[in-house]
């Protein structure tokens, strides 16, 4: 029997997978272990396929729906769905980021308009657009909402540009979620993780680089497993995290403590 595992019984939303590499599927292996029946989202045909295949191996019958967070309608759409399915959700999680490309190379005195409206619409406004949307299916019971950031928010990190400071309004924004969320037992947190070779990583400048330094400069001397990201994600929305709301965790050996 499986009634003694932790997230038995919990209902979790995933966002943001887009391949097996994905921060997402780390975190939605660790929920799924954990006994938790999860419902997915995909954006765009591009990845629907793979999507599909992936969260299948939790059993044909595993929810998934398209959602372009970006989008309040398609978000509308999608919580519609899911409320074809159950009432209660008691976990989010929130993987998901966008920059136009050009955004992520050169100075970020550069950013344009569009680019830098782009990027804090996908990858901040998201959270607030879902947590809203989520909400009914938390009130009753309480809940757990979990993103993901990066160093970048909080330092300079050559290249990252406007998706630092879009991580920034990410991190604040699930300080004010926190705020508002806390009477209804829900809680708000995000994972600062280190670098991870995913999709989203794929073709940026000098990541394998990147990669490297972790290796030579962070205190542990290498660089984070997606197991490790799962395993925090499963921490972050357990009974053991019950008082922690409104933080962001980072999980990248060590990397932030550092000057030189
Ligand atoms: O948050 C991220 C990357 C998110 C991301 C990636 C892309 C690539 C493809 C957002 N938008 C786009 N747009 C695209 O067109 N990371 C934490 C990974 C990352 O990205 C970097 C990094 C790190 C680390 C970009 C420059 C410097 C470091």
């Amino acid at each position: 029997m499986s009634s003694h595992l932790p997230l038995h019984g919990k209902t979790g939303v995933i966002f943001g997978v887009a391949n097996k590499r994905s921060i997402a599927w780390a975190i939605a292996q660790a929920w799924h272990q954990a006994g938790a029946k999860l419902i997915f989202n995909y954006q765009g045909e591009r990845v629907k396929d793979n999507v599909e295949e992936l969260v299948a191996t939790f059993g044909a019958d595993t929810p998934i729906f398209p959602c372009d967070v970006s989008s309040d309608t398609e978000i509308e759409r999608f919580f519609g769905e899911v409320r074809q399915i159950t009432d209660r959700v008691d976990l989010l999680l929130h993987s998901v980021a966008f920059a136009p490309r050009e955004a992520l190379t050169g100075e970020f005195i550069n950013t344009s308009r569009q680019a830098y409206a782009v990027a804090h619409d996908v990858s901040a406004y998201s959270l607030v657009g879902l947590t809203r949307a989520v909400l009914p299916f938390m009130e009753k019971n309480g809940g757990s909402i979990v993103a993901m950031s990066y160093l970048g928010a909080a330092r300079v990190v050559p290249h990252y540009n406007v998706m630092g400071v879009a991580k920034a309004s990410l991190e604040a924004s699930v300080r004010y979620l926190a705020y508002d969320l806390g009477t209804k037992k829900i809680r708000v947190n995000a994972i600062s993780a280190g670098p991870v070779n995913t999709l989203a990583a794929r073709g940026i400048g000098g990541f394998t680089e990147m990669l490297k330094y972790y290796e030579t400069h962070a205190p542990l001397r290498r660089n984070v497993e997606l197991e490790e990201l799962g395993a925090t994600g499963l921490f972050l929305v357990s009974d053991g995290a019950a008082a922690i709301t409104g933080q962001t965790i980072y999980v990248d050996s060590g990397f932030s403590v550092m000057a030189m």
